[in-house]
């Protein structure tokens, strides 16, 4: 049934620039093809590909870690966590629009990139402010803890959003396991560098490794979670595979991918963001409607799985849980 296919990755080319910087400029070239400026994304990735139940679909949404582990899935889905009257968006969607710099900065190709990346063995370093450094495997990832699916809303700063369900488990669970020193007030991650393996990080303008923290008590909140799958199934690559965080009341870079080192720290740590522009992207980096970022309004948000566009949430719709955390500042 494939018709026409138009290869992707050529309608749009890499930026150096910001994400937003990314988003923008597609959001031109996209116009220019006549596209509609909401169809950036979806047309560009998914619009063209016809094949989604087949092989392609298949390949794409693959867990990075083949057959290991598949006992653990899917897992039950906590009902606590919902998403309100939004629709889930389709895997076919957000599988092949991916912010993971690593491998590319063009969403539309980071997932044929990241295939066959190799994420077992995997070792993640724990150290700083803990009663004693270790290191965690992936039967320490993926065995130690019960796993539950939740529904998440997920906001990233350049104004695209979706609805995905993801498996893992608290993130306060791992830090109690960690047991942090009382002197201990933020976390900090670290992803993998591996400049052979991943082009983005040819690309030296960035300060490769990517890191990102939270402070303590955001990253002990109940809706922050350690992510091993997405979709009932372990995560492929692009996702961020084997582990990452998703902090969902704050913009999608503070969901840090591919996680190989947890530090714990008294200072507030730098972020890879923070660092490149301060003056664009905070460390808190909530999601707030009110607060434009320095080159655009955040009042909407563009769903990628729908084309709708609607007001986007204080704390992406999750005031009520995560408000007292700011005291109305920081936001
Ligand atoms: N290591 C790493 N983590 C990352 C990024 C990245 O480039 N590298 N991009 C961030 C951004 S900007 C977003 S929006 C989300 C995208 O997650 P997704 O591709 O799984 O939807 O991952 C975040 N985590
Ligand atoms: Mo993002």
């Amino acid at each position: 049934m494939a018709a026409i296919q138009i290869p992707k990755r050529w309608l749009l080319p890499n930026s150096q620039g910001t994400p937003e910087g990314v988003f923008l400029n597609r959001r031109q070239v996209l116009r220019s093809l006549g596209y509609s400026s909401l169809g950036l994304v979806l047309g560009a990735n998914t619009g063209c590909d016809l094949d989604l139940g087949g092989f392609r679909h298949r390949r794409r949404t693959a867990g990075a870690l083949g057959r290991r582990f598949r006992d653990r899935f899917p897992a039950r889905r906590n009902l606590d966590f919902g998403i309100g009257d939004r629709s889930l968006t389709p895997e076919e969607v957000s599988s092949s629009t991916n912010n993971f710099y690593e491998f590319s900065t063009n969403k539309g190709a980071v997932w044929e990139l990241a295939q066959g990346y190799p994420v077992d063995p995997w070792v993640v370093e724990v150290g700083g402010l803990v009663h004693q450094p270790r290191t965690l495997n992936l039967e320490d990832l993926f065995r130690r803890f019960p796993l539950e699916e939740r529904l998440y809303r997920f906001r990233c700063v350049e104004r695209w959003a979706m609805q995905v369900p993801w498996t893992g488990f608290p993130l306060a669970r791992l830090i109690d396991e960690l047991k942090p020193l009382a002197s201990a007030r933020y976390v900090r991650f670290v992803s993998v560098h591996d400049p052979d393996r991943m082009p983005g990080q040819g690309n030296t303008y960035y300060p490769w490794p990517y890191y990102e923290a939270l402070r303590l008590d955001e990253a002990r909140h109940d809706l922050a979670f350690v992510v091993l799958g997405v979709y009932g199934h372990a995560l492929p690559m692009q996702h961020g595979a084997p582990w990452r965080v998703i902090c969902p009341w704050k913009y999608g870079y503070k969901s840090p991918k591919s996680i190989v080192r947890i530090e714990f720290t008294e200072h507030q740590p730098p972020t890879f963001w923070n660092d490149l522009q301060p003056s664009e992207y905070g460390f808190f980096s909530n999601v707030n409607p009110d607060k434009p970022h320095p080159r655009w309004s955040q009042a909407r948000e563009e769903d990628i799985g729908t084309l709708e566009k609607r007001p986007t949430l204080l704390y992406n719709g999750y005031a009520e849980q995560v408000g007292h955390l700011y005291g109305g500042q920081e936001v």
